[in-house]
């Protein structure tokens, strides 16, 4: 007997929900340390992609108080940042962020909506640092060198770079940025066109696609029996 398209679309359907509990949006962090006690605006500090990441959020490790407002901007370039801290041209401004402080030694999550996407094998450089005047973060001074390697994971290095006065004022040399970087790897979304991980699949054409809400959707619409697919997604949603 022949399988009928739809037929066929529902078995991937079946296959993909059994897949499922496979993560499309895994959420993985690498924190450089909290026990800082220098201080000033920011830092400036590279990082290596030893797989392809996209970097999601940081934290950050306020002199303020819990409940202290802070303003945060977060830059970034391509390439290693040491050289280019006196020169805003370099820089891109991801966000500016507006966060209410946890106090020194632990984590301010900033809530970033913006990403950048590093790819495997490439440096990038960020560009933490408050708003300026006498809102300040910690940071480590460290025996280790600008350009050591001070943490890594499987996907991402930190290295030891600068401490900064704000906006591209002055830096010191060598300090440890003290934080968090949160980033997914992997073929994080199903539906934005691109091929994330950079392993030739795209979105739904990725295994670590199949389970994800957008795929399935794909797979419905793809037919042009509308009842059907009426009835495909209304079952895929509980109500039928
Ligand atoms: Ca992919
Ligand atoms: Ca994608």
């Amino acid at each position: 007997m022949m399988t009928s398209l739809v037929q066929r679309a529902l078995l991937t359907v079946l296959g993909a929900l059994l897949l499922a509990p496979m993560a499309a949006q895994a959420q993985y962090s690498l924190t450089t340390e909290f026990t800082g006690t220098n201080q000033y605006h920011g830092n400036i500090f590279d990082v290596y992609a030893v797989n392809s990441v996209v970097v999601t959020d940081f934290d950050v490790n306020t002199v303020g108080t819990a409940g202290t407002p802070y303003t945060i901007e977060v830059y970034t370039m391509v390439g290693s940042g040491m050289t280019e801290w006196d020169n805003p041209k370099a820089w891109t401004l991801v966000e500016t962020v507006n966060v209410t402080a946890n106090g020194p030694g632990v984590a301010t999550p900033l809530g970033m909506t913006q990403t950048v996407s590093i790819p495997a094998g490439t440096t990038q450089s960020f560009y933490v640092t408050t708003d300026g005047g006498t809102s300040y973060l910690h940071y480590s001074n460290t025996k280790l060198a600008q350009g050591d390697l001070f943490v890594s994971d499987a996907n991402l290095e930190i290295y030891v770079g600068l401490g900064m006065a704000s906006p591209f004022v002055s830096s010191f040399s060598p300090r440890l940025w003290n934080g968090t970087i949160h980033y997914d790897v992997g073929e994080f979304d199903c539906s934005n066109g691109l091929d994330d991980d950079n392993d030739g699949a795209v979105d739904c054409m990725d295994t670590e696609c199949w389970g994800d809400a957008a795929c399935l959707l794909d797979v419905a619409v793809f037919h042009t029996d509308s009842s059907l697919v009426g009835d495909i997604q209304s079952k895929l949603a509980g109500t039928g």
